[in-house]
């Protein structure tokens, strides 16, 4: 059982994060249907402000809370609690993050600010969406500290040299979502909220959207690493086997914080002003960052064998038949581990130089990231909401609502096929991402995407219906269903593994590795970007 007050700042994130899911839904099935011409919007709301909101309140909003909350209860799960002075530092980061999340919605909702999750200068939003933001990110700092401290608070009293393997992902998540909001957080405070209030009228794009992606990289790892937790800690439990090597799991986390900044030109390769030697660079560190994913999937695919093995299972591929398919708490996760192969190649696709001119700016990259954080990332957070809100309000899964819950698995997987496949196809066709509905004027090129549209809006119907089934089993967990005792999954470590290496939690070790590789990475390409800077640009307002 949970300590009470744990469970409660637990609860409080994951409240706001399905607020913000159920109206990010919303605006995704609206602008889903304009995109494919089902619909046009009454003149007062624009597409490009429902595409601001779906993005912060999915992207950014919806994840963070729910990351959060999920490690606070994993961490209160494997240290036994939270100490109080953490649980405190908690509840003032989830106020500053909530106070941010309100802020930031109202003036998307006022049309103050349709700039999009990505807030690309020179497009300029009401000074308090700037502010908003801060909010929002120092918030999670203080999460960030209060995880840190509860982790060195722990090894002090235990003397203990090895931390539990939850505890010691979720600093590493934390380290990483700190050493990457430093860029946004340097840009929005330094560049966009003068800009914006009008204490300077220029703002430097370039230099923006580079800190930009430098944390804009490193925050799909920041989605993908609390997945990884429950695929690492919490799958093994479920199916009835081990984990297959603490090491090797710590290892990865170790690869991720090393690799997955200094990376933040794929996303810029087409962008002018960086130069190709830097971007060849940030490329080979990109397609070392697949590394610690290809040992995930080696590291899972052993869970799964050895656990069928052990319940009898014979030939290459009869374990598969033995994992109990028929458990929401597996099934949804494993959609997103199986859905993630496909994601992943589509990934290694965007990140090879060449094959970034074809598919850069298309319909093909937001089939990319509807594929790994909307559908790997997405079904693993509603695979574990469907045991950890039950364990946090001390009530029960029912078998009706784990046959809910995977048909729930099966809606996603099928909007997602209809929805990012065709976004996939067309993009390959040159249809552009980030477009409300044209046939620029009836060109024959434009008009062969629509049909890819029309399936576009399908699929958005489908996902649409399935978030409404997500939130009434999730509300159903928290307030209806029967009291009782829910597990949250840990596992253990397979006997006769090796033993866990101390280095690995040798944070100075890492950290300075780290910071090395993005000095080594950054700061020339940086330098020029200011010593060659154009005279900047002048706040834009298109809405
Ligand atoms: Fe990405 C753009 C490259 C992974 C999210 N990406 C985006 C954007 C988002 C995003 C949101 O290089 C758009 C940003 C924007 O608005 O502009 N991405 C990569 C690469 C990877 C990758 C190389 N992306 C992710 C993940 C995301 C995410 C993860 C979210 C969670 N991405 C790019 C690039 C762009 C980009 C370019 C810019 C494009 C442009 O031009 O704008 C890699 O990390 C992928 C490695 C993954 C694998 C898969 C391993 C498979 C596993 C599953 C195993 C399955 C099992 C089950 C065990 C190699 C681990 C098996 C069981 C059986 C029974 C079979
Ligand atoms: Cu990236």
């Amino acid at each position: 059982m949970i300590n009470k007050k744990d469970a409660q700042l637990s609860l409080a994130f994951l409240t706001v994060s399905f607020i913000a899911l159920f109206i990010g839904a919303i605006a995704g099935l609206l602008q889903s249907l304009v995109r494919g011409g089902v619909i046009t919007l009454p003149l007062s709301i624009g597409y490009y402000q429902l595409l601001t909101a779906h993005g912060v309140l999915l992207a950014l909003i919806f994840t963070t809370f729910f990351i959060i909350g999920f490690l606070y209860a994993g961490i209160s799960r494997t240290m036994g609690k939270l100490y109080d002075v953490p649980r405190r530092s908690g509840w003032l980061g989830f106020v500053m993050m909530t106070f941010g999340t309100g802020l930031a919605t109202v003036f998307i909702l006022l049309n103050k600010a349709t700039v999009l999750y990505t807030f690309y200068a020179p497009l300029q939003a009401s000074p308090w969406f700037y502010v908003a933001l801060v909010h929002v990110i120092v918030g999670s700092w203080l999460c960030a500290f209060s995880m840190w401290n509860q982790y060195y608070i722990w090894k002090r009293r235990t003397k203990s040299n090895l931390s539990p393997l939850f505890s010691y992902m979720a600093v590493m998540t934390m380290a990483l979502w700190f050493i990457a909001t430093l860029g946004v957080a340097a840009t929005v405070i330094l560049q966009f909220i003068p800009w914006s209030i009008g204490w300077v009228d220029k703002i430097d794009i370039l230099i923006s959207r580079t800190l930009f992606w430098y944390f804009g990289h490193p925050l799909v790892y920041f989605w993908l690493l609390p997945a990884y937790m429950c695929w690492y800690v919490v799958i093994p439990k479920i199916i009835g086997g081990k984990i297959f090597s603490d090491a090797l799991a710590r290892l990865a986390f170790v690869l991720f914080l090393l690799f997955s900044i200094p990376v933040g030109f794929h996303h810029q390769l087409l962008e002018p002003g960086i130069s190709h030697n830097w971007k060849f660079l940030q490329v080979v560190l990109t397609f070392m960052v697949i590394v610690p994913s290809l040992m995930t999937a080696f590291s899972m695919f052993a869970c799964f064998e050895t656990a069928g093995r052990k319940k009898g299972a014979k030939g290459i591929f009869g374990w598969f038949k033995v994992l109990p398919w028929n458990d929401v708490r597996f099934f949804a996760p494993m959609v997103g581990m199986l859905i993630f192969i496909p994601a992943g190649a589509g990934g290694i696709i965007n990140a090879s130089h060449q094959l970034n001119q074809v598919i850069h700016n298309t319909l093909w990259v937001t089939g990319h990231f509807h594929l790994t954080v909307a559908s790997t990332v997405a079904l693993t957070f509603f695979g574990i909401s469907y045991w950890l809100v039950p364990y946090l309000t001390g009530r029960t899964l029912t078998p009706l609502m784990n046959r809910l819950g995977i048909i729930q698995t099966i809606m996603w997987a099928a909007g997602m096929f209809f929805m990012s496949g065709a976004m996939h196809l067309v993009g390959l066709f040159g249809a552009p991402r980030r477009t409300a509905y044209t046939t620029y004027n009836d060109s024959p090129i434009a008009t062969d995407w629509i049909p890819y549209q029309v399936s576009m809006a399908i699929g958005g119907t489908i996902l649409f219906a399935a978030i409404l089934l997500l939130i009434y089993i999730i509300g159903y967990l928290a307030f209806k269903a029967p009291k009782g005792v829910m597990e949250f999954p840990v596992g253990e470590v397979e006997e006769g593994a090796a033993k866990t290496p101390a280095l690995l939690e040798n944070w100075k070790v890492w950290v300075g590795i780290c910071a090395v590789l993005i000095l080594f990475a950054y700061t020339i390409p940086f330098w020029h970007m200011i010593e060659h800077a154009p005279p900047g640009s002048r706040g834009f307002k298109y809405w």
